[in-house]
């Protein structure tokens, strides 16, 4: 007889998810070195247009490490989970977390990247954290690149642009699986790997003003084609250390939907879709999926491989597929005619008249989760997990301190909703981990008011503040949600 699921499985893992750069702070403590995201300047929202890119130049870099030029770097003092790490488990704890994403920093681990030994008190900090998960038995899920390639490497190699970071990578991960072989089970590859296309600086570290004969595409496209072969690589390396370690990639995922029915709308969503899910179909199938053929040789992109790529690419592909979920996004054929909005890491979406949009303009969509999650189901037949997802708003606190983030509670309940009817509808969702349980700095903005957090931090744009924290009312609501399963919302 076949069984209809009726809710969330038993051992879903519900928590929040959290990257070493965004939170952490104390970037120059226990020997860290630095990395990209330390060198991030607050580009103030003025400034910043529809779909604002991360685009820090060699030229910048080279000054601000010489001290002339001192844009506020706020990704560098992140909310000092470093020293307070402790008190934000317990809190996790409290609100009955059964999972907690967290990325490794590489600088701290290996300060240049290319180090010969790993750093002991790099180590020694997170063996501090997972002890700590476990002490609450929290399932630590760990990605190893969010965002943090090692400045030194930026420097050196131009970074994922060469092929150099791919065995220095491979050393790093095996560092971490024999370290943590007995604590960490679940490993992610690369945080939304499709960043690359949209800030190369970003997603790896890359400067794309020292390739001056090269477009942005074609940069990036090289630089991702060596994260993929790393991705399998360590993929393979984390089965052969634990055979029972689950390794996954991610992707920033937005449904993409056609403006209208014509089908030239039509073409063009899907074809959005196939350019983002191109990453994953590498992850899974092991290949570059054919539809990419034809793109690369209209965009005159043209990927330098080795002998051997393809095969590793094959032989290992992941055990499940993670992604982020913030926003669906529309296009368009005739875009001049509709009003432009921030897309999801692509150069232009436009209004979807049916969607309320947050304060920065993302469009909010809690079926195209649902939508998006069949479909990836679909297409990979691999467990799924949603490790990222969440509203950024503005908060206020009360005279009495106290938070009312209904619009939190509001978004947040009607995606795990969608996300429920996807399971009844078959898919095989492994957990949630909503984006910033603990507010952060903002990744896109830099900004501390951009806040995701069931616990406030009181600290505020220009660095502020006592970083003490306070429960917000979707702590209680989020609590809830947890200790039923997701049965009340
Ligand atoms: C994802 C990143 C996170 C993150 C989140 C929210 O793209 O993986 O690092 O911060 O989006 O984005 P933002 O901080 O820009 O609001």
């Amino acid at each position: 007889m076949t069984t209809v699921q009726t809710g969330f499985p038993k051992n879903f893992l519900w928590g929040g998810a959290t990257a070493a750069n965004q939170v952490e702070g104390a970037y120059n403590v226990g020997g860290k070195g630095l990395t990209t995201a330390d060198m991030v300047p607050f580009v103030p929202k003025e400034k910043r247009g529809l779909n604002f890119a991360i685009d820090v130049t060699s030229d910048y870099i080279e000054k601000a490490l010489n001290g002339e030029v001192d844009d506020r770097y706020p990704k560098r003092d992140g909310v000092d989970f470093y020293h307070r790490y402790e008190e934000d488990i317990a809190l996790f704890a409290e609100m009955g977390f059964k999972a907690f994403r967290l990325s490794i920093n590489w600088a701290r681990i290996f300060p240049n990247g290319d180090d010969a030994a790993p750093s002991l008190e790099g180590l020694e900090f997170y063996d501090r954290v997972f002890n700590e998960l476990e002490k609450y038995g929290i399932e630590p899920i760990v990605t190893l690149s969010h965002y943090e390639t090692p400045l030194a490497l930026t420097r050196k190699y131009n970074g994922w642009y060469s092929r150099e970071l791919i065995p220095l990578f491979v050393k790093y991960a095996e560092t971490l699986f024999n370290r943590y072989r007995d604590q960490v089970t679940y490993w992610i590859t690369f945080n939304e790997i499709n960043m690359m296309g949209h800030s190369p600086y970003t997603g790896g570290g890359v400067l794309v003003d020292k390739l001056p004969n090269q477009t942005k595409e074609q940069i990036a496209y090289q630089a991702l084609h060596h994260q993929f072969v790393a991705s399998a690589l360590v993929t393979k390396l984390a089965h052969e250390i634990n055979p029972d370690a689950k390794v996954g990639c991610m992707l920033a995922r937005g449904q993409t939907y056609p403006v209208t029915n014509n089908p030239e709308d039509v073409l063009l969503a899907q074809h959005y879709n196939d350019l983002n899910l191109f990453h994953t179909d590498v992850h899974v199938h092991g290949e570059y999926p054919s539809f990419m053929n034809r793109y690369f040789a209209e965009n005159n992109i043209v990927i330098q491989k080795e002998i051997g790529d393809d095969e590793i690419l094959k032989q290992y592909p992941v055990d499940y597929v993670s992604l982020s979920y913030y926003m669906s996004k529309s296009v368009a054929s005739n875009s001049e005619d509709y009003e432009q909005v921030s897309g999801n890491l692509t150069t232009y979406a436009v209004k979807n008249k049916y969607l309320d949009t947050s304060d920065w303009g993302w469009q909010i969509d809690p079926k195209g989760l649902r939508i998006t999650l069949r479909d990836m189901y679909n297409r990979y037949r691999k467990p799924l997990f949603v490790v990222e997802n969440g509203l950024g708003a503005y908060d206020t606190v009360e005279e009495d301190g106290s938070i009312h983030d209904t619009y939190r509670i509001d978004y947040l309940k009607k995606h795990i909703e969608q996300m429920k009817e996807a399971v009844k509808e078959g898919v095989d969702l492994i957990g949630y981990t909503a984006w910033g349980p603990i507010d952060l700095i903002s990744m896109s903005t830099s900004e501390m008011s951009k806040r995701y957090g069931f616990i406030y931090v009181d600290q505020d744009d220009e660095g502020n503040g006592t970083l003490n924290r306070f429960k917000k009312d979707s702590f209680e609501w989020y609590k809830q949600v947890i200790a039923t399963n997701g049965e009340e919302l």
